[in-house]
């Protein structure tokens, strides 16, 4: 007979950004915020998760079996793993080995890869269950049944040959090599519903592998909205509706987040809409403030003013990364970013005329990008040199990459540029860093080293940069993206002795943080 509390443990999983290359790593500077969202909802429903953080332990795969086979004797009632579409070779791989620890456990996924992605992974993988959108009104629902029984929850989709029966909602059955699957409607929540406002729980999730020091403080993530009601066409969206947190809980996540990270001194917005007009962007000022909190944001170039950088300042704001991505209006336009090179030069220009220090996000190689479009993009930043150096990276420029749920993947579907979805998930893993498919005329060469050539120039015209950073930046920032580099970097915060002589030579050469 089985005991009552191993039935009810789970196992929750934070899989690898990279399968096959470990310089694919993507470093967890980021609180996984949805992970931690799933992890509150189990501990509040009375489940017990055994946490497999697999990203930021940044476990290698012989570590990952041992662990399982250090685990066969539990008695999981599912295995639950969260992941993005580019995680996809490992949550295969990672499904398979459990499948073959535990051959009756349901495989619940969750995530972007769930949402865009649910057909390959119900026909292809080991996954029972794909969550199509957010845990709050799915998870307590199949907690409630232990996975046995799907009838009646929303936004999810499973295989029909395992039996289950649903008449309760306007199910969709599709047939993906030859399996039939079934898929529930898409319900997304109402953020102002008390009921749904779930504060992440990072119990059991090593921290500091999530955050860093910025001077003597660390650092932590928060979340204003989700959704997003812009259509980029390079865009993967997961989340519909366009939904704004109410202040008092944006609140109730510092004050949750203080409690769980000790000498919490800087937040990291993770969403695009802190900035959405003047008076939110007060009331999280006047919020920040409160708290004594330092703080970054994304801002938005259409709603962006001198009053609010002002504003924004004032309240303890001092990075706001704006999604750029190009300064052809030509580009933008083919992006369908609804916004031109003079209002984002603009925007720039009041940003460091309040102190503020800005993060340009920039994507390299779309359709119809070559050196003209380049040099817009360099234009757009000439000569705006600011004082405000500290605590910054500098922009950066990622690769075009389609990405399942966008314009641009479906468009390369339908061209023919992406002949077998699996595979082009498969070589996902390395997000933004790598070349999946040229549209320049160049070779992949050519675009690597304007890639480089670019990035150099809009951070020397920022300020961030000395000039010329030369062949020593090119030799270090090849260092730092290798496996020992991450490693160093990683380990930065956590060895004192060790931190402040590596992170002067870094920033010297202004590299890191
Ligand atoms: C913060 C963030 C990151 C962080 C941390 C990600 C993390 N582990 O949480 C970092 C910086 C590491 C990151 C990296 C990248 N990211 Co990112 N990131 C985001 C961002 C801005 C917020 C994620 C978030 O916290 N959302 C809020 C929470 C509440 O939502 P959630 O995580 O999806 O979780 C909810 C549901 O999905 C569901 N859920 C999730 N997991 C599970 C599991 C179970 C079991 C259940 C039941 C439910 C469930 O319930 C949760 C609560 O509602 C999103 C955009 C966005 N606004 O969502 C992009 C996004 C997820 N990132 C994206 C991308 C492309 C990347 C990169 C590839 C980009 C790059 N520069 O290369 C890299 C990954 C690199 C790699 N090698 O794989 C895409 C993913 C698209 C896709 N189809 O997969 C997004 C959607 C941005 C976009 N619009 O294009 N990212
Ligand atoms: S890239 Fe465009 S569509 Fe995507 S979240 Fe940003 S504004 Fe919205």
């Amino acid at each position: 007979m089985q005991n009552r509390d191993q039935v009810r443990e789970i196992l929750l999983v934070h899989p690898h950004t990279y399968f096959h290359n470990p310089s694919d790593r993507r470093g967890s500077d980021t609180l996984p915020i949805g992970f931690g969202i799933v992890n509150r909802i189990l501990r509040e429903q009375g489940f017990i998760p055994t946490i497999l953080d697999i990203q930021g332990q940044n476990l290698e795969r012989h570590q990952v079996q041992t662990f399982l086979s250090e685990h066969r004797s539990k008695r999981f009632s599912a295995i639950l793993i969260s992941a993005m579409s580019t995680q996809y070779a490992y949550v295969k791989w990672f499904a398979q080995k459990c499948r073959e620890t535990w051959p009756d456990t349901k495989i619940v996924v969750g995530g972007c890869l769930a949402h865009f992605n649910y057909l390959n992974l119900l026909t292809k993988t080991a996954a029972n269950i794909a969550i199509l959108s957010e845990a709050e009104n799915t998870l307590p629902g199949l907690l409630k049944t232990d996975f046995k029984d799907l009838t009646g929850i929303p936004s999810i989709a499973y295989r029909k040959s395992e039996g289950y029966q649903d008449n309760t909602l306007d199910l969709k059955i599709e047939v993906c090599l030859n399996v039939e699957i079934v898929k529930h409607p898409i319900v997304e929540i109402d953020l102002n519903d008390p009921a749904y406002q779930v504060l992440p729980s990072y119990e059991g999730i090593d921290l500091e592998a999530y955050t860093w020091m910025m001077d003597e403080y660390r650092t932590g993530n928060a979340m204003s909205a989700r959704g997003c009601p812009f259509s980029c066409t390079f865009c993967s969206k997961q989340f519909e509706k366009f939904r704004l947190y109410p202040i008092d809980f944006i609140e109730k996540q510092i004050v949750s987040m203080k409690e769980q990270i000790p000498n919490l001194g800087y937040v990291m917005f993770i969403d695009e809409f802190v900035l959405l007009n003047l008076k939110r962007a007060t009331e999280i000022s006047l919020l920040m403030k409160k708290y004594k909190l330092r703080w970054s944001c994304n801002g938005r170039i259409d709603t962006f003013t001198l009053e609010m950088a002002k504003v924004i300042k004032e309240g303890g704001c001092h990075t706001v990364s704006f999604g750029v991505e190009s300064g052809s209006d030509k580009i933008l336009a083919a992006m369908n970013k609804r916004q031109t090179a003079a209002k984002i030069r603009k925007t720039f220009e009041v940003a460091l005329e309040a102190g503020l220090v800005v993060n340009p996000q920039m994507i390299i190689g779309f359709p119809g990008e070559n050196w003209l479009t380049l040099r817009h993009t360099a234009r757009l930043y000439k000569g705006l040199h600011t004082k405000v150096r500290q605590g910054m990276r500098g922009g950066g420029f990622g690769f075009i990459t389609p990405l399942p749920g966008s314009k641009l993947y479906d468009d390369a579907v339908a061209s023919g540029l992406i002949k077998n979805e699996e595979d082009y998930l498969e070589s996902l893993e390395g997000g933004f860093n790598k070349i999946r498919i040229n549209f320049t005329n160049w070779p992949n060469e050519k675009l690597v080293a304007m890639r480089d050539k670019y990035t150099t120039i809009i951070n020397v015209e920022l300020g961030y940069w000395s000039k010329p950073p030369g062949f020593i930046k090119k030799k270090a920032m090849g260092f730092l993206n290798s496996e020992l580099g991450y490693r160093i970097k990683s380990n930065l915060g956590k060895a004192p002795a060790l931190k402040e002589t590596t992170k002067r030579v870094l920033q010297l050469l202004r590299i890191i943080d």
